[in-house]
């Protein structure tokens, strides 16, 4: 089949940014989109430096040092230092919560406006084995009056002006909301420009996959096994299908563009589950309900949460809203112990 001729109205991750500017109207400065640019770039860099480290993780370089003899620094930390020091030139930050340092960073002197935390690699023990990784982003605008602290971040997911992921495999995916729905991008490497190629994401109502590390069901509470029993073994129609990448950017990303249900419960291990609430949950229930879906603790909404301290976790339930509501008539109906 003759191929289809370029197109001649490229939608770059900029150009929509620019564009979801202008819809904000007069009162737009322009700071959150230098922000998402500054963001964008990061992500590209972070990308060659993924692909480079697993091509020599893969071929047992590792551990190699790099020309002034430096031991050769771990990807997670270096992504870390690469957003740390990103965010910071932007001059539009004044605070920022890495999963990689124990405090909040204040960034002082700064005008900025916004509050980024993240996760710069997440999952990155991954990395080894080939399997996706990829950075995941909230931001939150300062308080009315605030030069920025500590108080600025310790809010409800609800109050997120933008979040989203990069998700670093086959192909290089950013997928992005600034609260008004969710657009994903695809990195063109010989552009180095994040194009629109998954436009208005909605996620399915009701999904065929369920994402839980069954490994850990010995431990999880009755309303989670009771839960995967009903889609395992059901009373009419077909049993669910098992996917669990382990790697969250990866599994939601999955869950987003399929629909299904990915869960980190809390269970007798782990009284609140394993993901953090700013850079993991947060990030991921914003979009998730952007695509129409539900995110819930199986008792509450996770973005109602307050976080107790920035590095809080909570018990992550997401997905397709009729898979998420089902999830929830289990915790409803359980007054036992917990
Ligand atoms: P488990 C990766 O380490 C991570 O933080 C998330 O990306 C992922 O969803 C979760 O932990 C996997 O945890 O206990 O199933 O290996």
């Amino acid at each position: 089949a003759d191929l289809e001729p370029p197109t001649t109205d490229l939608i770059t991750l900029t150009r929509h940014i620019l564009s979801q500017q202008y819809a904000l109207g007069e009162d737009a400065t322009g700071d959150l989109t230098m922000l998402l640019i500054a963001i964008q770039v990061t992500s590209k860099y972070i990308a060659s430096n993924v692909r480079k480290a697993r091509l020599i993780n893969l071929v047992g370089l590792a551990g190699a040092s790099n020309v002034q003899g430096e031991d050769q620094k771990k990807l997670d930390v270096l992504s870390n230092d690469i957003m740390v020091n990103a965010l910071r030139a932007s001059g539009k930050v004044s605070v920022m919560v890495s999963e990689e340092i124990d405090d909040a960073i204040i960034v002082g002197g700064s005008k900025g406006t916004y509050c980024v935390v993240f996760d710069p690699l997440d999952g990155s023990s991954n990395i080894d084995a080939g399997v996706n990784v990829g950075t995941i982003f909230g931001v939150y605008k300062v308080k009315e009056g605030s030069e920025g602290s500590i108080k600025d971040v310790l809010r409800p997911g609800k109050e997120m002006v933008a979040a989203g992921y990069t998700m670093y495999g086959s192909s290089c995916n950013l997928v992005l909301s600034t609260g008004q729905g969710v657009d994903g991008f695809t990195l063109d490497e010989a552009l180095g420009e994040f194009i629109l190629t998954h436009p208005e994401i909605k996620i399915p109502s009701r999904g065929k996959i369920y994402s839980f590390n069954e490994g850990n069901s010995l431990h999880f509470y009755p309303p989670t096994n009771n839960y995967l029993n009903s889609i395992k073994y059901p009373e009419n129609g077909k049993p669910y299908s098992a996917r669990y990448i382990g790697s969250m950017v990866a599994d939601v990303h999955r869950t987003l563009l399929y629909g299904g249900i990915f869960g980190y419960p809390d269970d007798k291990k782990s009284k609140d589950g394993k993901l953090r609430m700013l850079y993991e949950a947060f990030p991921m229930s914003f979009l998730t309900e952007q695509a129409g879906g539900v995110a819930t603790t199986g008792t509450q909404r996770i973005l109602d949460i307050i976080p107790p301290n920035i590095h809080g976790r909570c018990p992550v339930f997401l997905g397709s809203k009729d898979d998420v509501e089902d999830l929830k008539k289990f915790y409803a109906e359980y007054d036992g112990e917990k």
